[in-house]
């Protein structure tokens, strides 16, 4: 499957994603065709609608103590309801959607997820540090929010600015 990064502004990121129903080798292939996307951009999180697929799908691949990404600590989620939220941390995220923008974002500290595994399975997991923070983000993905609409009024005009102006350089040369 050939999958490529949608990117700000495209009107698709903001879609409400769909539960998934069914675990065929169709939601297998998506997860199979993200996860090389997501690698090959040096991404850490990646949701299915950022590659136009508006399914409650997402993986993750936070880097181990060496910096390392490992298939083994690769994770699948689907469907993910988050069941506890505790305290507060800012870390300063990055979307492949907004490439080259990075902001301060508020998240909770430690979650308690629900999700299901590719087969179906129900988990739970504990979370915390920067994969409480990613989870946090890629779930956003799948309301149609964006990191940069947590951002306050002021950080937000200035984001826009900037981003348009990127986007004109971009396209001009
Ligand atoms: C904090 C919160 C959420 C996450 C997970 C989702 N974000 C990413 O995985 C961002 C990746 C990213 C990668 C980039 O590198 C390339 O595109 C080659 C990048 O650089 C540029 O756009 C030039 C920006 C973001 C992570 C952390
Ligand atoms: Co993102």
């Amino acid at each position: 499957m050939n999958l490529t990064i949608v990117e700000y502004p495209d009107k698709k990121l903001r879609q409400k994603s769909k539960e998934v129903k069914s675990f065929d080798h169709k939601l297998h292939e998506l997860l199979d065709s993200m996860y090389p996307v997501m690698m090959n951009t040096n991404g850490i999180g990646l949701a299915a609608i950022q590659v136009s697929f508006a399914l409650r799908v997402l993986i993750l691949n936070i880097p181990d103590e060496e910096g390392e990404q490992t298939k083994e600590n690769l994770l699948e989620i689907i469907n993910p309801v988050i069941t506890h939220k505790n305290g507060e941390t800012i870390y300063q995220e990055g979307c492949l959607s907004v490439p080259k923008f990075y902001e301060d974002v508020k998240r909770f500290e430690n979650i308690i997820l629900n999700y299901q595994d590719r087969d179906a399975n129900t988990k739970t997991l504990e979370a915390d540090g920067l994969l409480a923070i990613a989870i946090q983000h890629e779930m956003d993905h799948l309301e149609g929010i964006l990191f940069i609409d947590h951002l306050s009024y002021a950080r937000r005009k200035k984001f826009e600015k900037e981003y348009k102006r990127m986007l004109k350089e971009k396209f001009s040369s």
